[in-house]
């Protein structure tokens, strides 16, 4: 075993022979944070570590997904206390009650946490980091296991088109999806997950929602993922914005609009005072890579 397997496993066994061990995603969890969590559990069990997973109001396509590998996700779903032991993976700011020993992370930040086990690696899915701790662990991995890893790194880099996401990787997901026979197609279609538009603005707004706490700041971002954005509908959901940032007290909204048809992303940064700032990028950028970490900066430097 490498050290920082033997870490992980120490760690884990300990909490798990103290009381609960639980896994639990980011909130509004997606599929990355549901498949990290089932492989992170495998892991586990193949330890003989008893562990439970304990996932936040997961959205739509996790559980859509999740159901084609036989997962009720609701099953799924759980509460914590401050007793619990608790290993965050897919997200490193806890959000939940518990005692955080473990985070396996893909979301970089200048300031990482200080946890006993931290791992925030560079890759497009969370649940591929944890695929390769079950190999570097010598657990038993089968197909279904690299299907899940396989399908999250596809569903959270808009289809391997993501500026988060290396050529390299991008290249090694496609031949895994075609070595483990996974249908590409159906890949794709989910990975772009072009929203429908005729849905309401109040809907729009709030897809992916994440809250982060930078200091004293408060950061709220939501995305969607489009290639028919009209400038009507754009307003709308930027006015939703408005109203919303006020009611969360928050100090910054992130609203990002991906375009996996055209590879295109832009960025709105709306203040509560009504100012909305706009950044065109010319790629589909990554909001845990490329933009959140720019953010956490501006914020922690306006705090000094
Ligand atoms: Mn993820």
């Amino acid at each position: 075993m490498t050290d920082r397997i033997t870490h992980l496993y120490t760690l884990c066994e300990a909490a798990a022979a103290r009381g609960r061990l639980v896994i639990t995603g980011h909130d509004r969890a997606d599929f990355d944070s549901a498949a990290s969590c089932v492989l992170m559990q495998r892991l586990l069990a193949a330890w003989g570590v008893k562990s439970e997973i304990a996932l936040h109001t997961p959205d739509r396509q996790s559980r859509r997904v999740m159901a084609r590998f036989g997962v009720e996700v609701s099953a799924l779903e759980g509460e914590t206390t401050p007793e619990d032991a608790l290993i965050l993976v897919d997200h490193h700011q806890a959000t939940r009650a518990g005692q955080v020993i473990v985070c396996v992370d893909h979301h970089p930040t200048d300031y990482p946490p200080d946890f006993p086990y931290v791992q925030i690696g560079d890759c497009g899915a969370c649940a591929v980091m944890v695929l390769r701790l079950m190999q570097e662990a010598g657990a038993r991995v089968t197909p279904e296991d690299e299907r899940l890893a396989v399908t999250a790194l596809y569903l959270d880099t808009i289809a391997l088109k993501s500026a988060k996401i290396t050529p390299e990787e991008a290249a090694w997901g496609e031949k895994q999806a075609r070595r483990l026979g996974l249908d590409e197609d159906w890949l794709r279609r989910e990975g772009m997950g072009l929203m429908d538009m005729s849905l309401p603005a109040c809907e729009l707004a709030m897809l992916g929602k994440k809250v982060y706490v930078f200091g004293k700041r408060r950061v709220l971002s939501t995305y969607v993922q489009t290639d028919a954005m009209t400038q009507e509908k754009l307003e709308a959901i930027l006015a939703v914005l408005h109203g919303e940032i006020v009611r969360e007290q928050a100090d910054l909204w992130v609203f990002l609009v991906h375009d996996p048809s055209r590879l295109r992303s832009t960025e709105y940064d709306l203040t509560p005072d009504g100012a909305v700032r706009t950044i065109a990028y010319d790629c589909l950028i990554s909001r845990g890579r490329d933009v959140m970490p720019r953010v956490e900066r501006d914020m922690r430097k306006e705090e000094v």
